[in-house]
């Protein structure tokens, strides 16, 4: 079975009759000089081809019962691959995506103008989706505005909405490169726990995180690293690593492995000394509470934003027995983010837009107190997968307790001090 090609088959069946999709696998933008940003394919070309190099592109068109899947490569040419390596031939390329009509790039657009004047395709569904209004077109952009100008009178059709129900269900392979990424991260972090001590740097932890992912298989990581010590935390995009971690401090970490282009995202706050003081241990195990309360209600049919609520609930009850905030509307104060997120090729990943959870989606579950007086901020985060009647902790092997760190750190001491 090709999941690719079941995946196109999910696609096709939403498109309309006499349409035609355009996507293009996309380009490095340019850095400097001669230097170009790292190559990141178009993660819906991706999705339903399992192609992931750059000058690609997919053509299906629908007529009535009749769809018909081309794939567009480059022509491998000796005097390039000795120096970028081997390229895709179109026979790897039919296998990997399961399409058996594979050509050149420089036909497309001749194959594009058949479409269109032949087999009077009235609209065609592109990746046309841009973030920011300020943002540069990219690749696609940049296409479906040549060939809208091209061709005015056809309909150009987002395709977002058309694969962001289809890629926020994930199937039995994206789940299984998603544990893999999940796996990598919790080894990676037991690798921090070890080797975590006071007068360590931010970036350190950073390093041995990172390093510990790529030697375990990870291509990149999933997001920018945070490891945000003591009130550096509360920061909620604190990415500079620069700080030093000091003794009964706590150090945030926000994190993850990306692997065969999926995600993990999980965040661990632990104790630079190997013990939390009882003040961040109440708070620890109040934000422990939310998150496990999130994990316990997260099920198919409730509305993603319902999560939010159940956490919020919980600190919020916390908070006001601690005496730190009056009346629930005050918790804002102590938590500025939401608490759940759908993850997959992207971090934040593509949903419905009612966000009604389905099973085979996965969120995040990452409840979250920063208490900038006092110098720290908690957050600990998991990946959820929702099943059929409630979820699965994907990141279930991820410690979490506070005594499971502190007798993890402990024993970790002990066996470097007996190593030395
Ligand atoms: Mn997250």
């Amino acid at each position: 079975m090709n999941y690719y090609a079941e995946r196109r088959k999910k696609i096709a069946a939403v498109m309309s009759d006499r349409s035609a999709l355009i996507l293009y696998s996309g380009a490095a933008p340019h850095f400097s000089e001669d230097e170009y940003f790292p190559f990141e394919v178009n993660h819906h070309f991706h999705w339903m081809t399992g192609m992931d190099r750059p000058k690609q592109a997919l053509m299906i068109r629908k007529n009535g019962e009749k769809v018909t899947e081309i794939l567009f490569i480059e022509e491998p040419d000796p005097g390039m691959e000795r120096w970028i390596g081997k390229m895709p031939t179109k026979e790897q390329a039919a296998q990997t995506s399961g399409i058996s009509d594979v050509r050149l790039i420089g036909d497309m657009d001749s194959v594009i103008g058949q479409a269109m004047d032949r087999f009077g395709v009235e609209r065609l569904y592109m990746d046309v989706y841009r973030y920011d209004i300020t943002d540069l077109a990219d690749y696609n952009l940049a296409q479906a505005l040549r060939l809208q100008q091209l061709y005015p009178a056809v309909l150009l059709s987002p395709l977002r909405p058309l694969i962001a129900p289809l890629r926020a269900v994930k199937d039995e392979e994206e789940l299984r490169l998603m544990r893999r990424a999940g796996e990598i991260t919790r080894q990676s972090l037991e690798e921090v726990m070890r080797r975590l001590c006071p007068g360590m740097k931010e970036y350190q932890v950073q390093a041995v995180f990172e390093g510990s992912c790529r030697y375990l298989g990870a291509e990149a990581q999933a997001f920018p690293t945070i490891a945000a010590g003591g009130k550096n935390a509360c920061s909620m995009h604190y990415e500079e690593n620069r700080d030093v971690l000091s003794e009964g401090s706590l150090i945030l970490l926000d994190l993850g492995a990306k692997y065969h282009h999926y995600c993990s995202d999980i965040s661990r706050t632990y104790p630079v000394s190997g013990t939390f003081t009882p003040r961040q241990r109440e708070i620890y195990d109040l934000v422990l509470a939310a998150n496990r309360a999130v994990a316990e209600a997260a099920a198919p049919g409730m509305q993603i934003s319902k999560l939010g609520e159940i956490a919020d609930q919980v600190l919020a009850d916390g908070l006001i027995a601690m005496g730190m905030i009056g009346k629930p509307e005050e918790l804002r104060k102590y938590l500025p983010h939401g608490v759940s997120h759908p993850l997959g090729m992207d971090t934040h990943d593509l949903m419905t837009a009612d966000g009604i959870l389905q099973p085979g989606w996965v969120i995040t579950d990452e409840p979250g107190l920063y208490i900038d007086e006092e110098g720290f901020g908690i957050r600990i985060e998991d990946d959820l997968l929702i099943t059929e009647d409630g979820c699965e902790v994907l990141s279930a092997g991820i410690i979490k307790e506070a005594e499971e760190i502190e007798e993890f750190m402990k024993k970790a001491r002990l066996r470097s001090g007996e190593e030395a």
